[in-house]
């Protein structure tokens, strides 16, 4: 029997410490992510939050969970409230959470408990600067992140702005999960090329799952 996969790209790529790339692990989930998504943008619709130095971000961004990542001029913070309406934002939904807790798992992390959920949706055109994530309270808790839709080549630095820079392309299915050491390296989405997705149209979705409160 010959196996169309024998030399094929593994599915687990270390990237570096308590860094680790599921290649496709929510393939078989992507479908059920992408229908429950709706159903959370439409309480709380994506917008482009404007950062405390007054620049409008190119990334729309909705969230769910207990806790949403939020910017405005006065800074960067989580908030249990969307600020455009003042409601709490849609609970997460079962499916997200648990394919953050199977992927943070099989990356080492049992027990991992999300309390916020950052949906980001990148348009042809549109990227992500370098930059860290630290307004969660735990850092000793990962990060999980599920790309959808379009491929984007993801920035994957250092702990300090000017390391050098890893470039891999994230496609659809890909989880990541970012712990250890590597919780607090800078990264980024470098510009989005245009395309067109089966399963999302003209555009890339990331889910980045955080114990953030
Ligand atoms: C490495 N999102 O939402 S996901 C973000 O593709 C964010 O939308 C990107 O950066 C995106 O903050 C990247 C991968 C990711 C997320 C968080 C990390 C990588 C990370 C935190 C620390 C180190
Ligand atoms: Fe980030």
């Amino acid at each position: 029997m010959t196996d169309l996969f024998a030399d094929s790209e593994p599915r687990r790529i270390g990237l570096g410490p308590g860094a680790v790339l599921l290649r496709g692990f929510a393939n078989d989930k992507a479908e059920h992510l992408l229908e429950a998504l709706q159903n959370v943008i439409a309480v709380a619709p994506f917008r482009n939050f404007v950062t405390p130095g007054g620049h409008t971000m190119s990334v729309a961004m909705s969230n769910c969970g207990n806790a949403g990542w939020v910017s405005d001029r006065s800074g960067y913070r989580y908030d249990r409230r969307d600020p455009s309406t003042q409601v709490p934002w849609p609970a997460m939904p079962d499916v997200f959470t648990d394919v953050a807790r199977r992927a943070a798992a099989e990356a080492g992390f049992d027990g991992f408990a999300p309390d916020a959920c950052l949906i980001n949706r990148y348009e042809p055109g549109t990227r992500l600067t370098l930059h860290q994530d630290r307004n969660e309270r735990n850092f000793g808790a990962p990060i999980v992140s599920v790309s959808l839709g379009l491929p984007a080549k993801f920035l994957f630095g250092g702990l300090t702005r000017t390391d050098k820079v890893l470039r891999l392309m994230l496609e659809h299915g890909d989880v990541a999960v970012w712990g250890g050491p590597s919780r607090l390296a800078f990264h980024g989405v470098d510009v989005l090329k245009d395309g067109v997705h089966p399963a999302t149209g003209r555009c890339r979705i990331n889910l980045t799952f955080r114990e953030a409160l």
